[in-house]
Protein backbone atom coordinates (compact mmCIF):
# COMPACT_ATOMS: atom_id res chain seq x y z
CA UNK A 1 0.00 0.00 0.00
CA UNK A 2 3.00 1.68 0.80
CA UNK A 3 4.71 1.82 -2.67
CA UNK A 4 1.01 2.55 -4.14
CA UNK A 5 0.72 5.46 -2.50
CA UNK A 6 3.88 7.14 -3.45
CA UNK A 7 3.03 5.84 -7.21
CA UNK A 8 -0.29 8.15 -7.03
CA UNK A 9 1.36 11.15 -5.05
CA UNK A 10 4.24 10.86 -7.53
CA UNK A 11 2.25 10.64 -10.69
CA UNK A 12 -0.34 13.05 -9.30
CA UNK A 13 2.39 15.91 -8.35
CA UNK A 14 3.83 15.63 -11.94
CA UNK A 15 0.45 16.21 -13.67
CA UNK A 16 0.21 18.89 -11.06
CA UNK A 17 2.95 20.94 -11.64
CA UNK A 18 2.26 20.62 -15.23
CA UNK A 19 -0.11 23.30 -16.87
CA UNK A 20 -0.75 20.70 -19.44
CA UNK A 21 -4.56 20.06 -18.04
CA UNK A 22 -7.48 21.74 -18.67
CA UNK A 23 -9.02 19.91 -15.57
CA UNK A 24 -8.00 17.41 -12.71
CA UNK A 25 -10.70 14.42 -12.80
CA UNK A 26 -10.95 11.95 -10.48
CA UNK A 27 -13.21 8.89 -10.44
CA UNK A 28 -14.17 6.81 -7.28
CA UNK A 29 -16.91 4.20 -6.67
CA UNK A 30 -17.59 1.73 -5.06
CA UNK A 31 -15.61 -2.09 -6.53
CA UNK A 32 -17.92 -3.48 -10.17
CA UNK A 33 -19.59 -0.37 -10.46
CA UNK A 34 -18.01 0.12 -13.76
CA UNK A 35 -15.60 2.90 -13.48
CA UNK A 36 -12.99 1.72 -15.67
CA UNK A 37 -15.37 0.87 -18.45
CA UNK A 38 -15.93 4.76 -17.72
CA UNK A 39 -12.92 5.46 -18.39
CA UNK A 40 -12.41 3.93 -21.78
CA UNK A 41 -16.01 4.95 -23.18
CA UNK A 42 -14.60 8.40 -22.50
CA UNK A 43 -11.81 7.34 -24.50
CA UNK A 44 -13.52 6.14 -27.40
CA UNK A 45 -15.99 9.10 -27.21
CA UNK A 46 -13.03 11.49 -28.09
CA UNK A 47 -10.62 9.85 -29.77
CA UNK A 48 -10.11 10.93 -33.32
CA UNK A 49 -8.99 7.83 -34.91
CA UNK A 50 -11.47 5.07 -35.59
CA UNK A 51 -9.01 2.08 -35.46
CA UNK A 52 -8.36 3.03 -31.86
CA UNK A 53 -11.89 4.49 -31.08
CA UNK A 54 -12.30 0.15 -31.74
CA UNK A 55 -9.74 -0.94 -29.65
CA UNK A 56 -11.23 1.09 -26.58
CA UNK A 57 -14.49 -0.34 -27.31
CA UNK A 58 -13.03 -4.10 -27.07
CA UNK A 59 -10.98 -2.44 -24.10
CA UNK A 60 -14.41 -1.86 -22.47
CA UNK A 61 -15.41 -5.56 -22.91
CA UNK A 62 -12.63 -7.05 -20.96
CA UNK A 63 -11.91 -4.83 -17.73
CA UNK A 64 -10.56 -6.71 -14.92
CA UNK A 65 -10.60 -4.75 -11.40
CA UNK A 66 -8.32 -2.03 -10.71
CA UNK A 67 -5.73 -2.81 -8.61
CA UNK A 68 -3.65 0.71 -7.86
CA UNK A 69 -5.38 3.21 -10.58
CA UNK A 70 -5.32 4.34 -14.17
CA UNK A 71 -5.06 7.32 -15.23
CA UNK A 72 -5.32 8.85 -18.87
CA UNK A 73 -5.59 11.95 -20.81
CA UNK A 74 -8.56 13.32 -23.01
CA UNK A 75 -9.35 16.00 -25.04
CA UNK A 76 -12.46 17.77 -25.84
CA UNK A 77 -13.17 20.33 -27.54
CA UNK A 78 -9.65 21.47 -27.84
CA UNK A 79 -9.62 20.72 -23.67
CA UNK A 80 -7.48 18.45 -21.80
CA UNK A 81 -8.90 16.25 -18.87
CA UNK A 82 -6.44 13.99 -16.99
CA UNK A 83 -8.59 11.72 -15.56
CA UNK A 84 -8.07 9.15 -12.67
CA UNK A 85 -10.14 5.78 -12.32
CA UNK A 86 -8.89 4.97 -8.85
CA UNK A 87 -9.47 1.23 -8.30
CA UNK A 88 -12.18 0.50 -5.15
CA UNK A 89 -9.35 -1.86 -3.84
CA UNK A 90 -6.87 0.50 -2.55
CA UNK A 91 -7.69 3.21 -0.03
CA UNK A 92 -8.58 7.09 -1.49
CA UNK A 93 -7.17 8.47 1.54
CA UNK A 94 -4.37 10.07 -0.69
CA UNK A 95 -6.02 13.41 -0.83
CA UNK A 96 -5.80 15.33 -4.13
CA UNK A 97 -5.20 18.76 -4.06
CA UNK A 98 -5.75 20.56 -7.03
CA UNK A 99 -8.51 18.16 -8.07
CA UNK A 100 -11.26 20.04 -10.07
CA UNK A 101 -14.24 17.28 -10.72
CA UNK A 102 -15.45 14.35 -9.44
CA UNK A 103 -17.13 11.80 -10.78
CA UNK A 104 -18.45 9.44 -8.67
CA UNK A 105 -19.92 6.47 -9.70
CA UNK A 106 -23.18 4.12 -8.81
CA UNK A 107 -24.13 1.20 -10.07
CA UNK A 108 -27.78 2.18 -10.26
CA UNK A 109 -28.84 -1.27 -10.15
CA UNK A 110 -27.63 -2.14 -6.85
CA UNK A 111 -29.88 -1.50 -4.00
CA UNK A 112 -28.59 -3.65 -1.86
CA UNK A 113 -25.10 -1.29 -1.74
CA UNK A 114 -27.41 1.85 -1.57
CA UNK A 115 -26.37 2.72 2.12
CA UNK A 116 -22.42 1.43 1.72
CA UNK A 117 -22.17 3.92 -1.67
CA UNK A 118 -24.15 6.83 0.49
CA UNK A 119 -21.60 6.15 3.48
CA UNK A 120 -18.53 5.86 1.23
CA UNK A 121 -19.07 9.39 -0.68
CA UNK A 122 -20.37 11.46 1.94
CA UNK A 123 -16.40 10.04 3.59
CA UNK A 124 -15.09 10.88 0.18
CA UNK A 125 -16.37 14.65 0.07
CA UNK A 126 -16.49 15.55 3.50
CA UNK A 127 -12.57 15.74 2.98
CA UNK A 128 -11.45 19.06 3.25
CA UNK A 129 -9.21 18.68 0.17
CA UNK A 130 -12.22 18.00 -1.67
CA UNK A 131 -14.87 21.23 -0.54
CA UNK A 132 -14.49 22.51 -3.82
CA UNK A 133 -14.40 20.31 -6.42
CA UNK A 134 -17.44 19.87 -8.49
CA UNK A 135 -19.39 16.66 -8.34
CA UNK A 136 -20.93 14.59 -10.86
CA UNK A 137 -22.90 11.46 -9.49
CA UNK A 138 -23.12 8.79 -12.84
CA UNK A 139 -26.08 6.60 -12.45
CA UNK A 140 -24.28 3.68 -13.97
CA UNK A 141 -26.12 0.68 -15.06
CA UNK A 142 -29.38 2.08 -16.29
CA UNK A 143 -29.88 -0.99 -19.28
CA UNK A 144 -30.13 -3.38 -16.57
CA UNK A 145 -33.99 -3.74 -15.25
CA UNK A 146 -35.21 -2.23 -12.33
CA UNK A 147 -32.12 -0.07 -11.82
CA UNK A 148 -32.76 3.02 -10.04
CA UNK A 149 -33.51 6.49 -11.99
CA UNK A 150 -31.04 8.83 -11.22
CA UNK A 151 -33.80 10.73 -9.50
CA UNK A 152 -34.32 7.98 -7.34
CA UNK A 153 -30.60 8.43 -6.71
CA UNK A 154 -30.87 11.71 -6.06
CA UNK A 155 -32.99 11.72 -3.43
CA UNK A 156 -32.15 8.36 -2.02
CA UNK A 157 -28.47 10.20 -1.67
CA UNK A 158 -30.31 13.50 -0.21
CA UNK A 159 -28.41 15.46 -2.23
CA UNK A 160 -30.48 18.54 -2.71
CA UNK A 161 -30.58 18.48 1.25
CA UNK A 162 -27.24 17.72 1.97
CA UNK A 163 -25.00 19.65 -0.99
CA UNK A 164 -25.68 23.34 -1.65
CA UNK A 165 -25.50 24.32 -4.92
CA UNK A 166 -24.19 27.67 -4.47
CA UNK A 167 -20.90 26.43 -2.38
CA UNK A 168 -20.57 23.39 -4.39
CA UNK A 169 -21.79 22.62 -7.92
CA UNK A 170 -23.06 18.99 -8.46
CA UNK A 171 -24.82 17.19 -11.11
CA UNK A 172 -26.32 13.82 -11.69
CA UNK A 173 -26.29 12.35 -14.75
CA UNK A 174 -27.99 8.21 -15.67
CA UNK A 175 -25.77 6.29 -18.40
CA UNK A 176 -25.55 2.70 -19.27
CA UNK A 177 -21.86 1.71 -20.35
CA UNK A 178 -22.32 -2.09 -21.28
CA UNK A 179 -20.25 -3.24 -23.65
CA UNK A 180 -23.11 -5.08 -24.43
CA UNK A 181 -25.12 -2.64 -25.86
CA UNK A 182 -22.02 -1.50 -28.47
CA UNK A 183 -20.85 -2.83 -31.36
CA UNK A 184 -17.42 -2.47 -32.92
CA UNK A 185 -19.33 -0.03 -35.27
CA UNK A 186 -21.12 1.81 -33.16
CA UNK A 187 -18.87 4.69 -32.09
CA UNK A 188 -19.63 6.63 -28.78
CA UNK A 189 -19.59 10.48 -29.60
CA UNK A 190 -19.72 13.23 -26.80
CA UNK A 191 -22.77 14.46 -29.06
CA UNK A 192 -25.57 11.55 -27.56
CA UNK A 193 -27.86 11.73 -24.79
CA UNK A 194 -25.85 9.56 -22.82
CA UNK A 195 -24.83 10.63 -19.60
CA UNK A 196 -21.06 10.19 -20.14
CA UNK A 197 -21.22 12.63 -22.61
CA UNK A 198 -23.37 15.22 -20.95
CA UNK A 199 -20.55 14.50 -18.22
CA UNK A 200 -17.86 15.54 -20.20
CA UNK A 201 -19.86 18.64 -21.62
CA UNK A 202 -20.70 19.42 -17.77
CA UNK A 203 -16.90 19.77 -16.83
CA UNK A 204 -15.62 21.29 -20.10
CA UNK A 205 -18.31 24.17 -20.28
CA UNK A 206 -16.98 25.27 -16.93
CA UNK A 207 -13.76 27.66 -16.60
CA UNK A 208 -10.46 25.08 -16.36
CA UNK A 209 -7.67 25.75 -14.38
CA UNK A 210 -6.25 27.81 -16.88
CA UNK A 211 -8.51 30.09 -17.31
CA UNK A 212 -9.27 30.55 -13.62
CA UNK A 213 -6.53 30.70 -12.85
N1 LIG B 1 -24.96 -4.04 -17.62
C1 LIG B 1 -23.97 -3.16 -17.47
N2 LIG B 1 -22.75 -3.60 -17.11
C2 LIG B 1 -21.78 -2.68 -16.97
C3 LIG B 1 -21.98 -1.29 -17.20
N3 LIG B 1 -20.82 -0.65 -16.97
C4 LIG B 1 -19.92 -1.58 -16.62
N4 LIG B 1 -20.48 -2.80 -16.62
C5 LIG B 1 -19.87 -4.08 -16.25
O1 LIG B 1 -19.60 -4.05 -14.82
C6 LIG B 1 -18.42 -4.81 -14.52
C7 LIG B 1 -17.43 -3.95 -13.71
O2 LIG B 1 -16.95 -2.89 -14.54
P1 LIG B 1 -15.56 -2.16 -14.23
O3 LIG B 1 -15.48 -1.02 -15.17
O4 LIG B 1 -14.45 -3.12 -14.22
O5 LIG B 1 -15.85 -1.66 -12.75
P2 LIG B 1 -14.89 -0.83 -11.76
O6 LIG B 1 -15.76 0.14 -11.06
O7 LIG B 1 -13.74 -0.27 -12.53
O8 LIG B 1 -14.42 -1.93 -10.74
P3 LIG B 1 -13.08 -1.91 -9.79
O9 LIG B 1 -11.90 -1.69 -10.66
O10 LIG B 1 -13.09 -3.25 -9.14
O11 LIG B 1 -13.26 -0.81 -8.77
C8 LIG B 1 -17.87 -5.28 -15.87
O12 LIG B 1 -18.31 -6.60 -16.08
C9 LIG B 1 -18.51 -4.33 -16.88
O13 LIG B 1 -18.65 -4.90 -18.17
C10 LIG B 1 -23.30 -0.85 -17.59
O14 LIG B 1 -23.61 0.32 -17.79
N5 LIG B 1 -24.24 -1.84 -17.69
MG1 LIG C 1 -11.70 -0.64 -12.40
Amino acid sequence: MGHFLSKVKHRWNKSKSTTDYDYQVIMFGLDHVGKTTILYKLQAMTCKKGNKAEQFMRDMKHTVPTIGFNCETITYNSKKLNVWDIGSKVSWRFYFPGATDLIYVVDSSDKERLEETKKNFYELISDKELEKVRIIILCNKQDLKGSLSPQEIIDYLDLEKNIDKTKQQWCCFGTQSSPLSLTQTVKPTPKQNDGVAQCLQWITSKPSLKTSG
